[in-house]
């Protein structure tokens, strides 16, 4: 009996674990000649994201300036990019395309809002 409840015990562990890593939001951002799609990101100071990325057409890039994140977004059809985001400072953050993927390549660009944490938790 003792043994069974042990068992039950690790099984709740396991769920209660899986269920905290789950909670990291995920943003689907598409990439496409020339913009992202939302090309407006509203995050929260100190909140791990994982934006994950795929393309409508060819390869692009993404950088988002101050962070030193630029990963190549795969062309259409080569799968999708997982990019964890944490950003502990309050602003406006440009992110942008970062290959070069045509004429508007220069224009192929989205606000990351990182808003300040609630009042409330602010010492
Ligand atoms: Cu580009």
């Amino acid at each position: 009996m003792m043994r069974m409840a042990m068992a039950a015990f690790a099984v709740a562990l396991t769920t209660f674990q899986a269920i905290a890593i789950e909670e990291r939001r995920t943003i689907r951002v598409t990439a496409e000649r020339f913009s992202f799609t939302p090309s407006r990101i509203e995050i929260t100071a100190g909140e791990e994201v994982e934006l994950v990325v795929r393309s409508d057409d060819t390869t692009h890039g993404l950088r988002i300036a101050g962070t030193g994140i630029d990963r190549t977004v795969l062309k259409r059809g080569a799968g999708e990019i997982r990019v964890i985001v944490k950003i502990d400072e309050p602003g406006r953050y440009t992110f942008e395309c970062s290959r070069v993927c045509g004429a508007g390549h220069n224009f192929m660009r989205g606000e990351l809002h990182v808003r300040a944490a609630a009042e409330g938790t602010a010492r």
